[in-house]
Parts: structure tokens; sequence; C-alpha cells
């Protein structure tokens, strides 16, 4: 039987376990990335471990989330990292180089290698062909330090593509119908792997927005084979060297297979405020809009920038629209200059934004209210922009830049022939915003630059037999990331200091929840399905943490949340019974004993509540390693005892 290339890079990587669908297994990690949002507490992490180098291939340190620099903090932050990358061993890419996928897609990324970041859009390096994870800081300073990543063996979904895309129908387009079909559970515990004649037709970038934009399925990882057209692209980077030929056999078996011709696919939007929650464009009709940015790691490459300035040459921004644009990386915004197309940006009146991630992260350019804004993004959560009732439709560049001449939602077929948009032979090479490390020997002598807005790591403890507390807080169906913890340009600068942070925990849903769980001191969460879709925010399990939750009990999780509340010793419970989820109320009453013997053992759990009398089973399926983790208090803990 054949090999699918998911199971053969897997397989060539695992170091612990048994390759059975399902269950856990451990693979080296050939790469790191880490952005500055979630670094600077993976690099603390890194440091109590005591490790003074990386044993990785390579690992790099990127900074372009908190490029707003409206006080200190980030400033602080980004000194912080530049000291630790030089000291352990990791490339530092400095402010200003640009967004950590798309520049490790220029400049690091290797077909057949494996690599996590902390960074839940990481798959976008997928399009080249790695297995790229996105993961909690914890699990990244571990890999760092030479440690196995742990994923639950993924089952195999085949996207078969033929065909080739219609004149105006992007990658975006293709990625919204994959979100349409299989929705933002579809992906769980799964690797969405693409194949079939359709994929050559597509270059690494547009291969690369549709495993960025996989993240949204809550898959594992997505990925592209490793073929001719993937050799180009490396060729134009100058690094045909990092090349190999890597694709699944022809007698591969998948768990699952979606057929697509990419000639039936068109010009769609997903609509607020769920990634999957995609329309055509015919069926939302000429909405008028207030805002277009074009941008962020899923549309920011070159040619996603030369396609927009085609549609843009010569005309003007609607009167009634802003338009901003963030060209991806260094690379990208100077061969935009160097090619005039940049003239052809500004001349039209786009406000030019930095290379980084800008308005998707909600740092700048929050539309007005109930603005509606269209972006070439990833994801349009409630309140992500920075504006509550913001109204964010996710398109391709295309849509976004014919829409931001017309002032309405516009299909850019009604632009007639498409000329031929193709990669350059040669890419721009200057890797000067990329600092190496210093030498082994010069790294003693390396100072490292704590600001004082750099808190340490919240303390842990391991696992209490009776947790007997309240529900602090009860919400629904598909929690975010950004419902735990908000980002945005004020909160963003809090993330190396839990304590502040933890202020702002789910004040999206309950402005009253800090204060409560606090006074609380002990605390048990209640939610619904796919509770943590989004971020790898590891601090949307540590401001908890350092609230005093204890546990969260929920109808289903997302995989990289999930992981991040076990790497923080809290408890990830589900209902044995979801309909149980009825049966507990915020400020309910509750109890669980006997909490060390039933983890041991893998029993189901009982949680008395005393409030409605009720006795609820809940699961925790962990396996020995989780359960060793959970029993001393966290991964921290758990790697310094096993050190
Ligand atoms: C995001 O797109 O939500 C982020 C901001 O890039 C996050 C990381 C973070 O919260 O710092 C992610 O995708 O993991
Ligand atoms: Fe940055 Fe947005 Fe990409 Fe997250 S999704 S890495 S915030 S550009």
């Amino acid at each position: 039987m054949g090999l699918t290339l998911t199971e053969k890079i897997l397989k060539a990587h695992m170091v612990d376990g048994e390759f059975k669908k399902g269950s856990e297994i451990g693979i080296r990690i050939d790469q790191t990335l880490t952005q500055d949002a979630t670094g600077t507490m993976a690099y603390l992490e890194f440091e109590a471990m005591g490790i003074p180098r990386v044993r990785t291939e390579k690992s790099v340190a990127y900074i372009d989330h908190n490029t707003l620099q409206s006080g200190f903090e980030n400033a602080d932050d980004h000194r912080f990292i530049g000291s630790v990358a030089k000291k352990h061993g990791i490339y530092f890419s400095r402010p200003g180089n640009g967004i950590c996928h798309q520049v490790h897609l220029e400049r690091f990324g290797i077909p057949g290698k494996t690599l996590i970041g902390s960074d839940s859009h990481t798959p976008t390096g997928g399009g080249l062909g790695m297995i790229a994870i996105g993961a909690g800081g914890l699990d990244v300073a571990v890999a760092m330090g030479g440690g196995a990543y742990y994923i639950t063996c993924p089952k195999i979904v085949k996207v078969h593509l033929t065909g080739k895309l219609s004149p105006w129908v992007a990658a975006k387009d293709v990625i919204l119908e994959v979100l349409k079909r299989l929705s933002v559970k579809g992906g769980v515990g799964k690797v969405i792997e693409y194949c079939g004649e359709g994929v050559k037709t597509l270059s690494v970038p547009e291969r690369a927005t549709i495993t960025n934009m996989g993240a949204e399925l809550g898959a594992t990882t997505s990925i592209f084979p490793s073929d001719e057209v993937t050799l180009e692209f490396l060729k134009a980077q100058k690094r045909e060297a990092d090349w190999t030929p890597l694709s699944a056999d022809s007698d591969a078996v998948y768990d699952e297979i979606v057929e697509i011709d990419l000639a039936s696919v068109e010009p769609a939007a997903a609509c607020p405020h769920s990634p999957d929650n995609v329309k055509p464009l015919s069926e939302i009709g000429n909405m008028k809009i207030d805002q277009v940015c074009i941008g962020s790691c899923t549309n920011s490459s070159l040619l996603d920038m030369l396609k927009v300035a085609y549609i843009l040459k010569g005309k003007t921004v609607h009167p009634d629209v802003s338009l901003s644009i963030a060209p991806g990386s260094k690379q990208v915004l100077n061969m935009l200059a160097q090619n005039g197309a940049l003239g052809i940006l500004i001349d039209a009146g786009a406000r030019i934004l930095e290379s980084a991630c800008g308005p998707c992260i909600g740092m700048g350019q929050s539309p007005n209210s109930k603005g509606i804004s269209l972006r070439t993004f990833n994801r349009n959560f409630e309140g992500r922009s920075g504006t509550k009732d913001g109204q964010i439709y996710l398109v391709s560049p295309e849509v976004a830049a014919i829409s931001a001449l017309t002032g309405v939602l516009t299909d850019p077929r009604t632009l007639g022939d498409m000329p031929k948009f193709e990669l350059p032979k040669e890419f721009v090479i200057n890797d000067n915003m990329v600092v190496p490390p210093a030498s082994e020997e010069e790294a003693k002598s390396v100072e490292i630059l704590r600001g004082p807005n750099i808190k340490p790591f919240p303390k842990t403890a391991p696992l209490l037999d009776k947790i007997e507390c309240k529900c602090s807080l009860k919400v629904g169906d598909n929690i975010t990331t950004d419902h735990i913890m908000p980002a945005g340009a004020k909160i963003l600068p809090l993330r190396s200091n839990i304590p502040a942070i933890s202020k702002f925990c789910f004040t999206v849903c309950d402005e009253q929840f800090p204060e409560r769980a606090e006074k609380l001191g002990q605390s048990i969460i209640v939610g619904g399905a796919n509770y943590g879709q989004g971020s790898s925010r590891e601090h949307a399990a540590l401001a908890p943490l350092h609230l005093g939750v204890k546990a969260v009990l929920v109808k289903s999780f997302a995989r990289i949340h999930r992981s991040n509340l076990i790497n923080a010793g809290i408890l990830p419970l589900t209902f044995a019974n979801e309909n149980d989820y009825d049966k507990i109320n915020e400020g309910d009453d509750l109890v669980i004993e006997n909490l060390t013997e039933s983890v041991k053992s893998g029993k189901d759990i009982i949680l008395k509540n005393k409030t409605q009398n009720a006795e609820i089973v809940c699961k925790c399926d962990l396996t020995d390693r989780t359960k060793a983790i959970i029993l001393a208090g966290g991964l921290l803990s758990y790697t310094k005892e096993n050190i």
C-alpha cells in the first residue's frame, strides 16, 4: 500500500509512539519560528529550561505583530527577543522585514522538513511541501531545546484538484470553497493534502494562501507536493539547493476525499463573523463598502500585489472607501518599489502600511462603527478588527482591489481579459534584516535586554486531588481565542505581562469575568463545541491560569488551545453526554474528587453540581505523556523534571 505525502514526512520524523490514526506520536522538529506577540513568552519558557543553544536545524524569531509602538512595551519586547535570539542560536528577523509566514516561505522553508511555529498560520509552509504546524509557545520552546513535538496521528484528507482557475478567480476562492464544504470544525485531527492535475496550475504563493487559511478548518496542517513549480520558486529565491521532489504514492490511501474542479470555483466571500460563512459574491450582491484592507500572511505575496496594482492602475479609490495595503515582506515591498507598482498603488490613493500583520490583528485601521470592511485576511471573528460592530468580509485581493474602486462589493470577472501574471525568474534578495546568532563563544557575553513590562511565566502547581469551586463563566459554541484573550493595539503590548493582560480575559463576552474569577480564587469554565478555535496564543490558557481557572469543561476543543491548556496545567474536560451542558450554570457550586487517581487511571471524572444536585460525567482523554504533564502542573514543570 502506497503512502500519502503526509505519512512519508511524518514517518521520517517519528521519534516516539506508534503510527496509528488517533494515537499520539512524537516528531522531530527541524525548524521553528516565533513571532513577537507569542515569542516573548516562548523565549522566557526556553530560558527557564536552561538550555544554552537551540538544537534545531534552523530557528527564526520574527517581529511582525506588535509593531505599533505607542509605548515602551513593544519596543522592549523586540529588544528582548533580539538579544535572546543572538545568545541562543536563533536568527532574528527585524521589524520591517515582514510577516513571519511570508518571509519564512521566501527565505527559510524547505520541502520535506518539519516546522512548528508559535502562530496558528504556520501551515503556510505547507505550500512548499513542509509539514508545518502551529503550536503554543511552550511547545516551540521544547522543540527548540531538541524535544519532540506531539500530535495526534492525523486522518488524511485528499483534496483532489482538477482543471484550472478561471480568470480573476483566486487561490483564496479555493480555500473559501474548502471552508464552505468542511466548516471551521471540519479539519480537526486531520491533515489536508492537495493532489491532482490542478496542483500544477498553482504557484507556490497561491498554494501558501490555501495552506495558510487551512488553519481556519481547525486542521493540524495542510500540504502541497513539492514539484517543478516549487523548484521554480526556490530557484527564483536562489535556493534551488533546498529542493527535493515530494509527492504521495499513486496508490496512497486517504481517509476522506474532496473533489474540486478549479474551473468551477467562483469568487466568494466569508461573511461576518466566521471564516466558514462563505457565500458566492452573486448571492451577497452589490453591497456598499466602507473599507478595504489588502495584506496579511494569507494574501500579501508579490503576485497578489501585482494583480492589485494592475487593477488600480490609473484609477482612484472610491471617495467613500479607505484602502490600506501592507505588502507581506521587505522583499515584496522592495520589488514593488523597483518595478513601479508601488507608485501605482500610491497614485490610486492606497494607504501604504509597513510589512507586518497590522489591521489583521487589530493593530490600527479599525473600521468605522458598523463599517463594512473587505479584507484579504483569514479571520473575521467578531471584534477582532477593533470595532465591535464592524462587519468583516474575507475576500481575494482581486475582489478587494476592484471593490475599492467601485465602492461596492464587485466581481472581478467584470474586468474582462486577464493578463498572465507570472512570478519573476529572480526575486530581489537581501537578507540584511535577518541578524544571525552570535557564535557559541561570543554568545557567552551577550546580555539579555529585559524591559520592565516583561514579567515571569505564571506560577503553576501540581494537580489538586480535589477541586471545589464555582463555575465562573458559561459560554456557547465556537468560542475563539479572540474571545478568551482579545488582541488589538491596546492589549497586545501586555503579551509579556500575564497579570496585566489577564484583566482583559473574556471581556468580549463578559466585562466582569476577570474580577469575578480573581475574587473566586479557583473556578471552572464551561463551554460548547470547538472551544478555543483560532490563534495559537498560549495567553488564552495562561490568563485563565493566572485567574485561578482549574478546569475547562466543554463539548469539544480546538487542537492548539487544548494543548495549551494541558501545557498550562489546566484540566481539559469534555461532557460524556453533551446534553449535560444544560445542567450547569454560571455561579453553580461544583466539586470534583479523587482527581489524581482518575487522571492516572484514565477513568471518567465525576463532577458534582451541588447547586443543581446533579452528577455530570466528564471525559479527559489523556495519553501517558499528557497525564504526566497535567499531574506535574504543566509542561514547564514536566520538562524541568524530565530534562
Ligand atoms: C492570529 O492571527 O490570531 C495571530 C495573532 O497571528 C495568532 C497569534 C497570536 O495571538 O499572537 C495566531 O494565529 O496564532
Ligand atoms: Fe499576522 Fe494576521 Fe497572519 Fe496572524 S493571521 S500571523 S495576525 S497576518
